[in-house]
């Protein structure tokens, strides 16, 4: 139940609702308590069941079908669950002091985090926090960058545009173009932390960074050590692949364009954020012509509907033992772009009815990265489906970044083996340039994307604990981007932009450090799950396609919800209780050595 905004979810959303608790929560004083905290567990388990039902259908209505209606409605299911959430964990202080058995302990303690977005105690500021966070989303969900009147884009259209183009001037039209969406929120996301901060304070937190840094089972400040720990790990990967881009991005554009020794202009990398860099392979490819990795002309080709491609993926999970999908997941996702009303595009996957009515939201496109979001989107689904017996309270993942993991870890089973198999390349020749040819089109995805996972929320802890001020908000931005990425905005940016804003994270109020941790610890998994399926030799030959037991392995870990510290999760999957990034820099060692030899005399870093 964990995030009131969460936007994928199974009991997520469940944090969303409502009235069930008698009292308003401004009224609730902290007496003794009128019942025993196991009774008190109990009907916050039943109210939380009874109110997410409502709560959820208005977000999903809401995001498939954005208009002033539906942003009443939105807003005002937030308000009651913000209300029903604030009046229990108000009544739960009264359990402060007491002995509990640990499993009550803890259902009290996820309680007291059960929300994203925590709000005033203040009918008129909680009123005012519930329609500012309905607006952000709304106005990224139906953001354009238009050129003329009636000449506009939407944000899909325009990502699209960036995947493809390899126009220095095109690029930088879409690249300014979406950001024109994000000034007019500044205003707001202002209000948004002044607001959200005082609800995370009268939680007991300092602000709401140090809330969501404490849902992850040890303190605030030890989980920022962890990951910065996990980012020093990890980052001499990413320079090596920063300075090889660099400098096949400087033969292609231009020194002038892109100097050596310089930061990347933000704008070449083949995405709209320049968090995933998949998208340059071609310009990236160590040994052109050596293997065929081009899965999007064989969608194409094959006009693969988007049913067809989530089938694909569905036939994965459905390999490893578990089950297919239920029919309302045929009939009630939203596969497709709309053509008669604005939606929030941005992949989702949800999890109602207790997690027995499971959903996507997306737009699919026929391409090899939609396919690979539809794995990962299905990877909610299915940790959904697998902790729908826990209670309520505990139907979540054991840490936020245990569901964004558990996709992607499927993803990498997507070996030439696997696609030659189900038809999506024509060859699975596994020769040593093969491999690093490969090994290249998942690093330009997983390993350029970990500054960027790193990044997010430290501008947002910045701007939560004050560190980072309304009037250097763009500024501190583009630091970051700086010393994290290496990468610099193709044109000045200053305070009149909002270029965080143009990130769905930060409108929806998603937190983001959850990629930054299952882009290490999907690496973990597959280690695991390939020892379990009996993979011998290059972890990144492995492919887990068809393993029941590791299936098993994986579902048992998904079934255990958040009822216990994810360090148990962990332990039961992998052997070990930390997360560790070995098992990525093993992955990408072969990759690592040709990096190296490619950039001996070159001069890495910016
Ligand atoms: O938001 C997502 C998913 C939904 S949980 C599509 N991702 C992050 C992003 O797009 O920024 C997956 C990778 C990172
Ligand atoms: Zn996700």
């Amino acid at each position: 139940m964990k995030k009131l905004a969460g936007f994928f979810a199974g009991a997520l959303l469940v944090a969303a609702i409502s009235a069930c608790s008698q009292q308003a929560a401004d009224e609730v004083a902290v007496t003794a308590p009128a019942e025993t905290a196991e009774a008190f567990v109990a009907r916050a388990n039943a109210e939380l069941k009874a109110l997410g039902r409502e709560a959820i259908a208005a977000n999903w209505v809401r995001a498939t079908y954005i208009t002033e209606d539906t942003a009443i409605i939105a807003a005002s299911a937030r308000e009651k669950y913000a209300k029903w959430h604030g009046g229990m964990v108000q009544q739960a202080l009264a359990y402060d002091d007491q002995e509990l058995a640990p499993a009550t302990r803890r259902a009290i303690d996820l309680l007291k985090l059960g929300t994203s977005l925590p709000t005033p105690n203040d009918a008129a500021k909680r009123k005012e926090l519930a329609q500012i966070a309905t607006d952000l989303s709304g106005m990224y969900g139906a953001g354009k960058y238009c050129r003329n009147d009636g000449d506009c884009l939407s944000g899909s259209e325009l990502e699209v545009l960036m995947q493809s183009s390899k126009d220095y001037a095109a690029l930088e039209e879409y690249w300014s173009g979406w950001r024109t969406i994000a000034p007019p929120m500044r205003e707001k996301y202002q209000r948004y932390v002044e607001l959200a901060n005082e609800g995370a304070g009268e939680l007991g937190y300092g602000d709401l960074g140090e809330m969501w840094r404490a849902g992850f089972d040890m303190s605030p400040a030890e989980f920022q050590d962890e990951a910065a720990r996990l980012w020093e790990q990890v980052k001499p990967l990413y320079e090596e692949l920063h300075c090889a881009v660099r400098a096949k991005l400087g033969e292609h554009y231009g020194e002038d364009k892109v100097p050596e020794g310089g930061p990347i202009p933000a704008h070449l990398l083949g995405n709209m954020w320049a968090q995933e860099w998949g998208n340059i392979y071609d310009i990236m490819e160590p040994y052109p012509g050596e293997s065929d990795l081009d899965v999007d002309t064989t969608l194409k080709n094959k006009d693969y509907s988007p049913q067809e491609m989530v089938r694909l993926a569905e036939s994965f999970y459905v390999s490893l033992g578990m089950d297919r999908l239920p029919d309302t997941f045929w009939t009630r996702s939203q596969f497709t772009k709309p053509q008669d009303r604005e939606v929030v595009c941005h992949a989702s996957a949800w999890g109602l009815d207790g997690g027995n009515d499971l959903r996507i939201k997306m737009c699919i496109n026929q391409s090899y990265e939609d396919l690979r979001v539809i794995y990962h989107e299905l990877g909610h689904n299915y940790y959904q489906g697998a902790y729908k017996d826990q209670p309520p309270l505990f139907q979540d993942s054991a840490h936020s970044g245990f569901t964004e993991a558990v996709g992607d870890t499927v993803t990498l089973s997507m070996t030439p083996g696997y696609l030659k198999e189900i038809g999506l390349v024509s060859s699975a020749k596994i020769s040593n340039k093969a491999i690093i040819n490969r090994q290249m089109r998942m690093a330009l995805d997983k390993i350029a994307f970990l500054p960027f996972g790193k990044l997010i929320d430290e501008w947002r802890w910045g701007v939560f604990s004050g560190d980072i001020k309304p009037e250097d908000y763009n500024k501190a931005w583009w630091d970051m981007r700086l010393k994290y990425q290496g990468l610099a905005p193709p044109n000045e940016r200053s305070e009149a932009d909002f270029d965080p804003g143009s990130k769905f994270h930060i409108p929806a109020n998603v937190s983001y450090t959850r990629y930054f941790l299952a882009r290490i610890l999907q690496f973990q998994f597959q280690r695991s799950l390939c020892a379990t399926a009996g993979h011998e030799g290059l972890l990144a030959s492995c492919s887990i396609y068809g393993s029941k037991e590791a299936g098993k392995k994986f579902f048992d870990m998904m079934a255990s919800g958040q009822s216990e510290p994810w360090q148990d999760a962990l332990e039961k999957l992998t052997g070990t209780r930390e997360m560790d990034a070995t098992a990525i820099i093993d992955y990408f060692a072969p990759l690592m050595t040709y990096l190296k030899e490619q950039n001996a005399g070159r001069s890495c870093g910016w």
